[in-house]
């Protein structure tokens, strides 16, 4: 039976193969990030991790931030963001808000000052439209701090910004004289 700690464990599951290790189950990604989802629930079953389509529904419909989405057919599943692997999710360039902000951990302020923010191991360095949301991301390494960034300046100088199905802001990379300072 479905349960808030199964769906969290089938949620964190989904973002592993779905951004990271689809080689993990032997699923496919297209060049785009999708998997079809027959071939999805096919793998997870043959993984020890079989859920019914329905369930997979109820876990993407109800993730907390809406984390994975069906192609409009349904036929399709993909991460909305935060991949690893070498897909391009083919969001078009849009205009930001005058300020995004950035939550990281009190000790990455030095060398975020230093070099910029830089996209680590994902493909974008992700950024919030909201304070509350930014801090929430930076609590997950540690005291947090959050940032504001002079968003679109930076897009009026020719770096493009692109919004992800779920909402967060993605770019490249932001340089130091783009980053304002903690905002609290
Ligand atoms: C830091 C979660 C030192 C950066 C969240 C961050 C988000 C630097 C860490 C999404 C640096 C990378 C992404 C520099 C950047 N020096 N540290 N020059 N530049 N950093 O997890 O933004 O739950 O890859 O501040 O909610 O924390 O996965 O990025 O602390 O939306 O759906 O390097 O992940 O969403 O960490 O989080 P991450 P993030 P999900």
């Amino acid at each position: 039976m479905a349960t808030p700690d199964s769906d969290r464990r089938l949620s964190k599951f989904l973002s592993l193969v779905l951004r990271h290790q689809p080689q993990l189950i032997g699923l496919r990604l297209d060049d785009a990030g999708w998997a079809d989802v027959a071939e999805l629930l096919e793998r997870l079953q043959q993984h020890g991790r079989g859920v019914s389509r329905a369930t997979l529904q109820a876990v993407v419909d109800h993730n907390d931030k809406q984390r994975f989405a069906f192609s409009p057919d349904g036929q399709r599943i993909r991460a909305n963001q935060g991949h690893s692997v070498a897909i391009e999710l083919g969001y078009q360039p849009q205009m930001p808000p005058a300020l995004l902000y950035h939550g990281t951990a009190e000790r990455n302020l030095a060398s975020i000052r230093e070099h910029g923010l830089l996209r680590q191991k994902r493909h974008h360095v992700h950024l919030s439209a909201d304070v509350a949301t930014a801090r929430s991301v930076g609590q997950r390494y540690g005291r947090p701090v959050v940032l504001a960034i002079a968003a679109r300046q930076m897009h009026d100088l020719g770096h493009p910004f692109y919004q992800s199905g779920n909402g967060v802001w993605l770019t490249d990379s932001v340089p130091p004289q783009f980053i304002l300072g903690a905002a609290e």
